[in-house]
């Protein structure tokens, strides 16, 4: 075996064991070895633009859910680009949107595996974060993508646009659609949902604006990324709050069953729905007049640039640090910004004049 190899079999059982444990069984590996290679995994050592891109990599990918259909076209995607790059794709992850055990158990397996690299989604980030910093420990460069950890537990995070932007764009989504006036709510994904929290932040930092003087946030409600949990939620809104004017939900699952609920009930069109959905899911209820319009970036080029950045990180073309450029093939040059964060671009207004454009 070689010695780097030795070191990233060693390193792994320090993932599952304790560090002092695999120091031990690993014989020439010190404990301070593992700590010396963790260090510069995290700070990421020095980036060499003109590195060549490594092939035969092993690229994990840990959606928030794996039978979720955004997650499934943000996969592939990635799967592509690593099929593209002559590099190795694989997909684990939980099928719940709150279960966060089964997140970290599932970083803990790529790093037993030895993964080159891993793309996350957040559930969590609090419960995350040890688990990705032994998996950058051993070696392995971490991609956080769509909902971030903190940056000291990742190598980089893909996002998927500002979310300043996005907080702020549905707010002013809604707010033309009910002539800022009335009782807004927002119907989230899981309460930890890194992204979503961030994007609801904004939405309260938009809605200070003197503006918005008559718009009443009333309630964030949370689905949980589960489709008939969301249903129940928008139903319960409704109840709860029979002025209810408009409803944001910043999650494709939840605006989906929000929608869904609306067509079948005497608020349709009448309550004003926005947030964020695929056109597929979406479309039937933007013809049926339940959504005048609402907003997503392309899940596919999110996954490809993760798995792009990847392979960046793992030929050392970066490290993740500001200011850092490289090329993601036909996606163009990237350039990483402040904490890490790499962002997609713009994301794309949709309405019954260009809902027919788009297929995903
Ligand atoms: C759901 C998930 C995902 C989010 C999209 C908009 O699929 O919560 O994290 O980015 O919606």
């Amino acid at each position: 075996m070689r010695k780097a190899s030795i070191r990233r079999t060693c390193a792994a059982l320090a993932a599952v064991t304790s560090l002092a444990l695999a120091a031990t069984a690993c014989g020439g590996t010190t404990k301070e070895d593992v700590k010396n290679e963790g260090a510069s995994a995290a700070t990421g050592g020095k980036a060499d633009p003109n590195a060549e891109l490594k092939k035969g990599l092993t690229v994990g990918f840990l959606p928030k859910q794996v039978n979720n259909p955004y997650f499934t076209s943000a996969d592939k995607g990635g799967e592509a680009a690593l099929k593209e790059l002559g590099s190795s794709y694989k997909e684990v992850g939980p099928s719940s949107a709150t279960d966060t055990a089964g997140q970290v158990s599932y970083v803990n397996t790529l790093t037993q595996q030895q993964v080159d690299a891993m793309a996350v989604s957040a559930q969590d980030p609090g419960a995350l974060c040890t688990a990705l910093k032994q998996a950058m420990k051993n070696g392995i460069k971490v991609v956080t993508y769509d909902s971030d950890t903190t940056p000291d537990c990742r190598n980089a995070f893909v996002s998927q646009a500002s979310a300043e932007d996005l907080g702020r764009t549905e707010v002013q989504l809604l707010a033309e659609q009910i002539d800022y006036k009335g009782e807004i709510a927002v119907l989230s994904a899981a309460q930890t949902a890194t992204n979503q929290n961030v994007w609801i932040d904004f939405m309260k930092e938009e809605l200070k604006d003197p503006k918005y003087k008559d718009i009443k946030l009333v309630k964030v409600a949370y689905g949980d990324d589960d489709a008939q949990k969301s249903f129940q939620q928008t139903q319960g809104l409704l109840q709860e709050y029979p002025n209810l004017k408009g409803i944001i939900s910043p999650t494709t699952v939840g605006i989906k069953a929000a929608a869904q609920y609306l067509s079948g009930s005497k608020y349709k069109g009448k309550v004003k729905l926005t947030g964020l959905g695929t056109p597929n899911d979406m479309r039937k209820y933007v013809k049926n007049g339940t959504v005048e319009a609402f907003e997503l970036w392309d899940p596919a080029k999110l996954g490809e640039l993760a798995a792009r950045t990847a392979v960046a990180l793992s030929s050392g073309q970066i490290t993740g640090k500001e200011g850092e450029t490289f090329k993601a093939g036909d996606m163009g040059e990237y350039t990483i910004g402040k904490d890490g964060v790499i962002s997609l671009g713009k994301p794309t207004v949709f309405d019954a004049k260009n809902i027919d454009q788009f297929n995903f």
